[in-house]
């Protein structure tokens, strides 16, 4: 059978030469105002450097297929941007004038769509409607003015099914000329669904509904670094989402409100306290909190089987059923098979499994095994930090954990 899937790591280096973007030039460049912002943290990720030149800042973009770690036993083949899958956070400010040169070094055509972002109609990077395809080799050049503040994205607009279930996305952060509130930590986290086959290493960007990889800046539990925050410290956290399905993401501890989504500033009057938001495919919610109550706060996606890794969805429902050693006899017609416990799956994660797959429920906790996976992450809030390196597991006041009663 022919997939796309025989493609990927099969396309022809065709040579080309450098094209310039058509479009409409914007007015002259106001002056920049450079770095005058609160810079966003990436958890496992990055951010893009500039370059001033002549008052635009210069931004430089390489579409390349990478080796990408999810987790610790786990890396796939990955398409990215510089490394990096999530692309690295483009982070200006409003007003700028910004210059993306974008080399295409896959081994198919690409372009780049500036997700939300207000621009020259020649400038945003539907390939074939708004420009010719950036073939492998060539670079183009795209040049606009940044005329709002959000938190936007940028993805291929060539082959983009392909592209993007191979990783390629990235945020595009515009900070306000004038911020209404200060910021402490603006954590951002890219939200996506992959599948990988147990046993294999390239994402199968084939695949529609039946996902068994999910991900915060491409990495799963427990892959994930924490999210740190000090007592007090007004917290954002930036979701994207370019993925297939929609992820609801809820943290415990907290009610925070949304303040913002890739069109832009939500009004304060349409803010209401919530603890879960809901990410659609095509869309960034961002959500700010006073962090206000020390502890080891979940957060992680509330879609349940995106908290898992890959599994085989074929086995049979044992819920309740006493199986006793028919395990043990179907495995001498089935030699791969395995039940799914009669208790549930919780005490199942010793057991073998393919080479380059996770477990489906991992992760040490201090009180045990977490039973978690995929889209799963910790905010860390403590008193009196002096840094926000990892402070390690929460240690609890007396008397303030559930405990054993008989
Ligand atoms: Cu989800």
């Amino acid at each position: 059978m022919i997939t796309r899937r025989n493609l990927i790591g099969a396309g022809s280096l065709l040579g080309g030469v450098l094209a310039l973007t058509r479009g409409r030039r914007a007015q002259a460049a106001p002056p920049s105002t450079g770095r005058n912002y609160v810079p966003v943290v990436v958890p496992d990720g990055a951010t893009l450097p500039f370059t001033m030149k002549d008052g635009v800042k210069e931004f430089h973009l390489v579409a390349e297929r990478i080796s990408h770690e999810v987790a610790p036993g786990m890396t796939i083949n990955a398409w990215g941007y510089n490394g990096h899958t999530p692309g690295p956070v483009i982070e200006a400010v409003e007003g700028d004038r910004v210059r993306f040169f974008v080399k295409n070094a896959l081994p198919e055509r690409t372009s780049v769509h500036w997700h939300g972002l207000f621009l020259p109609n020649g400038m945003d990077g539907v390939a074939g409607l708004n420009q010719p395809h950036i073939e492998p080799g060539e670079t183009y050049v795209y040049e606009f003015t940044l005329r709002q503040h959000g938190v936007f994205m940028y993805h291929p607009h060539s082959d983009e099914m392909v592209q993007m279930a191979m990783g390629m996305m990235g945020f595009f952060v515009i900070h306000p000329k004038n911020p209404e509130v200060r910021v402490d930590r603006h954590f951002m986290i890219m939200l996506h669904e992959w599948f990988v086959a147990p046993g294999t290493s390239t994402p199968n960007p084939n695949i529609m509904l039946d996902f068994n990889l999910f991900t915060f800046n491409s990495r799963a539990w427990p892959g994930t670094s924490s999210l740190v925050a000090k007592t007090g410290d007004r917290v954002r956290i930036s979701l994207g989402n370019l993925s297939m399905d929609s992820h609801p993401i809820h943290l415990h501890g907290y009610a925070f409100e949304e303040v913002g989504t890739e069109g832009g500033p939500t009004p304060r009057s349409a803010r209401r306290p919530i603890t879960t938001t809901d990410v659609p495919p095509g869309t960034t919610r961002t959500v700010e909190l006073v962090a206000d109550a020390p502890g080891d706060w979940a957060f992680h996606c509330h879609k349940s089987h995106h908290t898992m890794n890959a599994m085989s969805h074929d086995v049979p429902n044992m819920m309740g059923v006493k199986q006793g050693r028919l395990e043990d006899k179907v495995k001498k017609v089935l030699p791969g098979y395995m039940a799914m416990g009669e208790n549930g799956m919780g005490n199942m994660m010793d057991m073998g499994r393919p080479k380059n797959t996770l477990p489906m429920m991992t992760g040490q906790g201090p009180f045990g095994p977490v039973e978690m996976g995929g889209m799963f992450t910790v905010v860390k809030v403590r008193d009196g930090l002096t840094s926000y390196a990892d402070p390690g597991w929460y240690v609890h006041p007396p008397g303030t954990v559930a405990r054993k009663l008989t």
